[in-house]
């Protein structure tokens, strides 16, 4: 393919454009181009096909993949995309006086008004490193998350109790346990309605415990979780990507150790298996089917979501994990063009386990009871992502984020959480 043929598709691409503008007025003061326009189309034509002249992108012209391939080989990339987006911009005038000719005395009804740039910048929120997002055609992304979680006393129902009501029913209480996670993830795009994950974390467990003689034990486990795999579909979207709806459908398999074993207060007795919490997979095949609502504006993101877990049969210690819902609400807001602060209302509901690991004792300790598992929490998050517009590090982000539960009530006595602290760092190519 030569250059005139590239050239050609543009210009094809222009035509298109300039076909669907309908009742739109665009015009360039001062060669800063304006969108005023009540008419989807245009604006859904200036965001893929701007973008993706400025930014190298894909559906198009396809430079990214086809970088190494004769069609580039003598041709240096940046001079192309200039020549393209010059290109793409010089159309603009010409179709303005003639829609402005047709349209002197209509006055634009939607004032919408977007420079390019700025459409460009609207993924700075749409992308936080923490929350659910899709990717542009082509888009690759790397991502390790970290999180900290801490869980301090007992609680049953909504009441917090102290360990000497718990050691009334068990020999054992637990008092702390803190869950440390790290998330290795990478997306893909194959196409701008379809990203794909994989994530496998790596979990390390400690919990400590005092007995009805005052003894008291740390027990440890670590290793891989469940690796967690997922196909992000985009079937609703409207306004530019103003408002979508985005199917996740995602499936883990049992790669987590569901076998963790550990001494316990009596060291001379051996390592013993270790209960339900301190297991590191559900040991099930498990789908995490969700739904989400996303919305974003120039300086605003915001989104719903449900999502849940389902397990899939029993797993090889003949129990099975309680299935959850979970319902979930965001707000970012582009403060500055590398800051933006987001707070999240995460709601989540799970069940007990069905059935009982036979290693395990119900009376010992209430973590190995299969019926006081269960329970619900509402965590409220805040947190900031960081964002590099240009230079080195374009294409990197950074997010923390901490939380606190406002509402727990837990089929106990359970160990309630306290808090939680994520940071995250992501990188697009
Ligand atoms: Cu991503």
């Amino acid at each position: 393919m030569s250059i005139s043929a590239i050239i050609n598709q543009a210009e094809t691409r222009l035509w298109e454009m300039s076909a669907h503008l309908g009742k739109t007025v665009i015009s360039a003061p001062g060669g800063d181009m304006r969108v005023y326009s009540d008419s989807e189309s245009v604006q859904n034509l200036v965001w893929r096909y701007g973008k993706e002249l400025i930014s190298g992108g894909h559906t198009a012209f396809r430079p990214r993949a086809d970088r190494n391939s004769p069609m580039f080989g003598h041709v240096d990339m940046a001079t192309m995309r200039t020549a393209l987006l010059v290109l793409f911009l010089s159309a603009f005038p010409i179709v303005a006086s003639a829609e402005g000719a047709k349209n002197t005395q209509q006055t634009p009804t939607d004032f919408t008004t977007l420079t390019l740039e700025e459409l460009m910048e609207l993924d700075v929120i749409s992308i936080n490193v923490l929350g659910t997002h899709t990717h542009l055609e082509g888009e690759w992304m790397l991502a390790y998350s970290f999180m900290l979680m801490n869980m301090d006393d007992n609680r049953d129902g909504t009441n917090r109790i102290s360990d000497a009501d718990v050691l009334k029913d068990f020999k054992v209480a637990p008092t702390n346990m803190t869950m440390e996670m790290h998330m290795p993830m990478v997306m893909y795009a194959p196409s701008d309605d379809l990203t794909l994950m994989a994530m496998l974390p790596y979990i390390r467990l400690e919990m400590d415990h005092i007995t009805r003689t005052g003894v008291r034990f740390t027990t440890v486990s670590d290793g891989i979780g469940d690796l967690k795999v997922s196909a992000l579909y985009t079937f609703f979207r409207r306004g530019f990507d103003r408002h979508r709806l985005v199917f996740n459908g995602e499936v883990s398999f049992p790669t987590g150790s569901i076998d963790e074993k550990d001494f316990l207060a009596n060291p001379a007795k051996g390592k013993l298996k270790l209960p339900y919490p301190m297991q590191l997979g559900s040991g099930t095949f498990d789908l995490h089917p969700g739904i989400a609502y996303l919305g974003q504006t120039e300086s605003w993101g915001w989104g719903v979501e449900v999502n849940s877990i389902i397990r899939l049969g029993e797993n090889s210690n003949d129990y099975t994990l309680g299935n959850q819902i979970q319902l979930l609400a965001r707000v970012d807001w582009k403060w500055t063009d590398w800051l933006a602060p987001f707070v999240r209302v995460d709601g989540r509901a799970w069940g007990n386990i069905d059935g009982a690991d036979p290693e395990l004792d119900p009376a010992l300790v209430p973590t190995a009871d299969p019926n006081r598992r269960g329970g619900e929490r509402v965590d409220l998050l805040f947190g900031f992502s960081f964002y590099q517009p240009k230079g080195t590090f374009k294409g990197h982000r950074l997010a923390i984020e901490g939380g606190l539960p406002l509402y727990q009530s837990l089929d106990g006595p359970q160990l309630e959480t306290d808090w939680q602290f994520r940071v995250g760092w992501l990188w697009v190519f």
